[in-house]
């Protein structure tokens, strides 16, 4: 007999004096807080799923790119998107629910959101490599079986792989179906996808992979299986920093955040020079570009990049296969994206952007606008999304010459190589290799596309992040009063200068973001801004 909702949740006890928010990233902490979080996250799981008629929901344990102590959790919905936005209220509320109480608010939120009780329930789950992982799934489980639901233990995977297993499982046997319900399938759908991307083109030299010694460095070398191999005209992939044994080392001095917040390669990377490198996180839904020049040094190539590369690639094989006057493409980022992407895309590549508040559930919300919509925040967490109608026009259109085609056809296998879920570091990459293999660039070429401004970004302690509130995608400041008239006042002393401050969704601070001329003015810029939002 399964413990009541009551006696489950007495064994997972709430930390007295804390409360949690679902942000941006579900629920992010030292993982040693979690255990009541993760046990009521089951709880909303099968209420989620419930209210979808047995759908199934995903449940993601990972902390991403954060140190090795954190955990964390979230929840994934049927088609593979984030949670819906109500719904991380709903869940912050069992949350934060006395133990005592926690049944009671189970039922409440079950009569509130008028869900039936006796319908399915059903969720899939799975958890990076950290050490506190098995004993957060336990928790889940408590939950899961708390409330009567039918649950499946996917072990290790990288968050995207979650998110396309929940899609495939609800899209099953339907004319959307996205794939075979398998880890296996998906490597499958990558693996073929690929190769006819890069059917008769030839990969330039090796790329080296840093995995973060996270999840993605056992699930590229599953998915090396499935790739076409150098000698035949396919990729060489060198797997590095894939140590999942040590749990210390998990995104220490590597990985995608190390690389983009300190703007320089893993110190134990022994690339030489201008040899293509990119670091994925520790759940593998970001990917970072760069290489050494010999006479400019470290260049790195962010999501900007990717989202840049991405959408000139599809904006010509669009107007070559003849679809570009039919197809609506472009690019979302946020308020992070540099100054000179924003522009090299609008006035180089004459495609429109849009600007979203951060967090990938926004960005990809405001991609789905477009018939090819590009989203990336310049953390390298990003994909490309379709609509039902480009789709269409790719499987339809019959082509007027070979090169329309050919064309056509490559487009076809991008909609299968990207996932459409979310940002996925492994699809991303083989996305980043089609399109340099096409155009025959090396990363410096791409890299000459346009120059980034000089930038900074810098965490500032304050006492109370949440008075700080703000407008227009967070680019300005409308709390507190008169802040943001100061800021402007500084930026228009910089040339080319622009700065933000913004409360982070993710940890306790301010983050001030600043970009100018030349590096030394965006420092001077950024540190005189967080000054200034101090003194608040
Ligand atoms: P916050 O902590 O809200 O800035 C960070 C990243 C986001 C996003 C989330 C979720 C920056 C500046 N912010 O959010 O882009 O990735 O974490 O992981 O990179
Ligand atoms: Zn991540």
């Amino acid at each position: 007999m399964a413990d009541t909702i009551l006696s489950a949740a007495a064994k997972h006890p709430k930390p007295e004096d804390k409360s949690f928010k679902y942000g941006t990233a579900g629920f992010r902490m030292k993982a040693n807080l979690l255990d009541s979080v993760v046990f009521r996250v089951g709880l909303v799981a099968a209420l989620r799923s419930r209210k979808l008629s047995g759908q199934t929901i995903g449940v993601m344990i990972t902390a991403s790119h954060n140190p090795p102590e954190d955990n964390g959790v979230k929840l994934v919905d049927p088609m593979g998107d984030m949670l819906e936005a109500s719904w991380e209220g709903y869940t912050t509320i069992l949350a934060n629910a006395p133990d005592a109480e926690v049944e009671g608010v189970y039922h409440k939120l079950e009569t509130e959101l008028n869900i039936n009780p006796e319908s399915p329930a059903r969720v899939i789950y799975a958890r990076d490599t950290r050490p506190s992982g098995p004993t957060l799934v336990t928790a889940l489980v408590d939950g899961l079986k708390a409330a009567r639901a039918e649950y499946t233990d996917y072990k290790l995977l990288t968050t995207p792989q979650l998110h396309y297993l929940t899609r495939c499982i609800n899209t099953e046997g339907t004319p959307q179906s996205y794939g075979v319900v398998s880890e296996k399938g998906y490597y499958e759908k990558l693996g073929a996808a690929f190769a006819r991307a890069i059917k008769g083109k030839k990969i330039s030299g090796p790329v080296i992979v840093d995995c973060a010694n996270g999840v993605g460095g056992p699930k590229l070398t599953e998915l090396l299986k499935y790739l076409p191999k150098a000698l035949e005209g396919g990729i060489d992939i060198k797997v590095v920093n894939n140590d999942v044994l040590r749990p210390e080392s998990l995104n220490h001095e590597c990985g995608a955040d190390f690389v983009k917040t300190k703007q320089r390669a893993p110190p134990s990377s022994k690339a030489g020079p201008n040899d293509r490198c990119c670091s994925l996180d520790g759940d593998a839904d970001r990917l970072i570009y760069y290489f050494t020049d010999p006479e400019h040094g470290f260049r790195l190539l962010d999501g900007d990049r990717i989202a840049t590369l991405a959408a000139s690639f599809i904006g010509d094989l669009s107007r070559e296969a003849g679809l570009a006057d039919e197809l609506k493409i472009g690019v979302v980022q946020t308020a992070y994206a540099n100054g000179a992407s924003t522009k090299y895309i609008v006035n180089g590549l004459g495609l429109p952007v849009v600007c979203t508040p951060t967090g990938v559930k926004h960005l990809h919300h405001a991609a789905k606008n477009f018939d090819v919509g590009v989203y990336f925040e310049a953390n390298g967490h990003g994909t490309v999304v379709f609509s039902p109608q480009a789709l269409k026009a790719f499987n339809t259109k019959s082509p007027e010459s070979p090169a329309q085609a050919g064309a056509l056809e490559t487009l076809r296998a991008l909609t299968d190589l990207i996932n459409q879920t979310v940002g996925d570091a492994l699809s991303d990459m083989l996305l980043v290799e089609t399109i340099l293999a096409h155009k025959s660039w090396t990363p410096r070429e791409w890299d000459l596309t346009y120059t980034d401004l000089p930038n900074r970004l810098v965490r500032v302690e304050v006492t109370d992040r949440y008075m700080y509130k703000t407008t227009d995608a967070e680019r300005k400041l409308v709390e507190p009063a008169g802040l943001q008239e100061q800021i402007d006042g500084l930026v228009k002393k910089f040339k080319d200068g622009r700065s933000f401050a913004r409360a982070s969704g993710t940890e306790d601070a301010l983050r001030v973001y600043a970009e100018a001329a030349t590096r030394a003015e965006a420092d001077d810029l950024a540190s005189k801004v967080a000054a200034l939002c101090k003194q608040y």
